[in-house]
């Protein structure tokens, strides 16, 4: 863990402040369900550093922090049979619809006809 952030909500749950359920973890990384689940099993991703945003990424935090993406996607593809298809998303900025100022990589499991919308 470095460069945690006093009152950011997401160095808050690395901490462990403030409760999460955990579908993925380790030193590099935490993923957990998101609290608003677009779809069962919908979680975030997020690099155990504070950053806000993939602007901030060095050369160096990407090959660190995106290299568990496959794996976190087929452990929760694993967890739902039923799931034919993943949204991998994330927000940059305000104006992208970021609202969570530290990095996070959203991962939504999508079900044949579920109906949502992105
Ligand atoms: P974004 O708009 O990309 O910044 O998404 C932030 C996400 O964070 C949003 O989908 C809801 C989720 N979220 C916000 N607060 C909490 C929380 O306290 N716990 C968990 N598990 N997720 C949270």
């Amino acid at each position: 863990m470095e460069n945690l952030v006093e009152d950011c909500l997401f160095c808050k749950i690395i901490r462990g402040e403030v409760p999460s359920y955990t579908v993925f973890e380790n030193d590099d990384v935490k993923a957990f369900l998101d609290i608003s689940q677009v779809n069962p099993g919908h979680t975030l991703m997020i690099p155990k550093k504070h950053i806000v945003n993939m602007f901030d990424y060095t050369d160096e935090d990407a090959k660190r922090y995106l290299q568990y993406i496959p794996e976190i996607a087929n452990a929760i593809k694993k967890a739902f049979p039923n799931v034919t298809g993943m949204n991998i998303t994330t927000n940059n900025g305000k104006s992208a619809n970021q609202v969570v100022m530290h990095s996070h990589i959203h991962f939504i499991p999508r079900f044949e006809g579920d109906g949502v919308q992105l």
